[in-house]
């Protein structure tokens, strides 16, 4: 999973990076991209690794970029590539929005524009994109090329639907739809997800709640449907510096119950509807995340091309029904160790042994 960090010019786009690459190391870099690879930590991998007595277990990783500032009103096709080039292939974005020094006296309504000016920007990039293939498509159908006419309503209709502030992940599109414009790398029709990054005073939370400070905010972002997340990314990257006994008082102190970082992952984790299942042998053991829904087929073709070509069957347990048992011998005397055939819907938490021809 690849995400992108989005925001204004001193939002705190590196400082919410750096949390989420638990990477104090981490330095302004000015602008620069950069990126960083994080592991996830999942007991449940751990207690598989154990029980298949693998040499190594390897967690699924979430790739972070923090990208540079967007500038106001430069939405010009260059930036546009060069953005496309970094985040085309990311599978969502985290929106961050400076909700820390808000001087006015309406705090909420001034984080809410500052929001409002970042959506403008991103739909301005898209309409960049957008605007550049109409005009080779109007010229193309001018010359007598009747074929271009149903990419030409279509990214009409997504222009039209930015123009009057919308994103395009809430446009209702057919599948087929769908699939011709994430060739444009589109940067509204990946799913987003926002971090309100707070300062060190709301650091415990509860800012967006009804009534509360953000809650401007939050209600803009839910008409949008999109999930939010409210941490102060200063203070977060202070407490990674600490052992686990000052971390535990520091949190209790500014009353934070739970790590940005976790709460990120699992709101990323719902936005994009995803499920851990794991694979196992004496070598190695390994987590894995697919779309929810996901078959047994398209989780094969996850781990190897080779395990879905060839695909027979896949040996399916329960992450609990192994714990219960304690052995996968002990899941096959139970009748918890279940065969599957392709389309079989993989669930959080399964061991999947794929038995496979090549
Ligand atoms: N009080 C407070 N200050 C913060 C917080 N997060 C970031 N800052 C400060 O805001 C400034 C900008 O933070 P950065 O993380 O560099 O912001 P950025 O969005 O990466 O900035 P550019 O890359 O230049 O656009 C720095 O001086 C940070 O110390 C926060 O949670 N609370
Ligand atoms: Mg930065």
């Amino acid at each position: 999973m690849k995400v992108g960090i989005f925001g204004l010019p001193q939002s705190g786009k590196t400082a919410v990076f750096r949390v989420l690459a638990g990477r104090r190391e981490l330095h302004d870099t000015h602008g620069e991209a950069q990126i960083a690879a994080v592991k996830l930590p999942d007991e449940r991998l751990d207690f598989v690794a154990r029980v298949f007595a693998s040499r190594k277990a390897t967690p699924a990783e979430i790739v972070f970029v923090d990208t540079a500032a967007l500038h106001q009103g430069h939405a010009d096709a260059k930036r546009g590539e060069s953005l496309t080039a970094l985040l085309g292939d990311a599978d969502a974005f985290a929106l961050v929005v400076r909700c820390f020094d808000l001087s006015s006296e309406a705090p909420g309504e001034t984080a809410t524009r500052e929001f409002e000016s970042l959506l403008l920007e991103l739909a301005l990039t898209d309409l960049a994109i957008l605007d550049r293939r109409l005009e080779r498509l109007e010229k193309d159908l001018r010359h007598g090329k009747k074929e271009v006419a149903a990419e030409l309503e279509l990214l009409r209709r997504c222009a039209t639907h930015l123009e009057v502030g919308g994103l395009l992940a809430r446009l209702a599109l057919t599948a087929e739809e769908d699939k011709a414009l994430r060739g444009f790398a589109l940067l509204t029709q990946k799913p987003m997800l926002v971090v309100a990054n707070v300062g060190e005073d709301d650091a415990g939370g509860g800012v967006l709640g009804p009534g509360e400070t953000l809650e401007p905010l939050a209600a803009r972002c839910g008409a949008l449907g999109l999930p939010t997340v409210a941490f102060c990314a200063e203070l977060e990257a202070e407490i990674l510096e600490l052992d686990a006994d000052e971390q535990a008082a520091f949190l209790t102190d500014y009353g934070i119950t739970e790590f940005a970082r976790d709460a990120f992952v699992a709101a990323a984790f719902g936005l994009l509807g995803l499920v851990t299942f794991f694979t196992a042998n004496d070598s190695e053991a390994r987590a894995w995340n697919i779309p929810q829904g996901s078959t047994a087929l398209e989780a094969a073709g996850k781990v190897h091309t080779d395990m879905a070509r060839g695909f027979i069957r896949a040996e399916v347990i329960a992450h609990d029904d192994l714990r219960d048992a304690g052995s996968v011998a002990e899941c096959r005397h139970r009748g918890t160790a279940r065969l599957e055939g392709k389309e079989y819907a993989v669930r959080d938490g399964d061991i999947l042994q794929v038995r496979f021809s090549v």
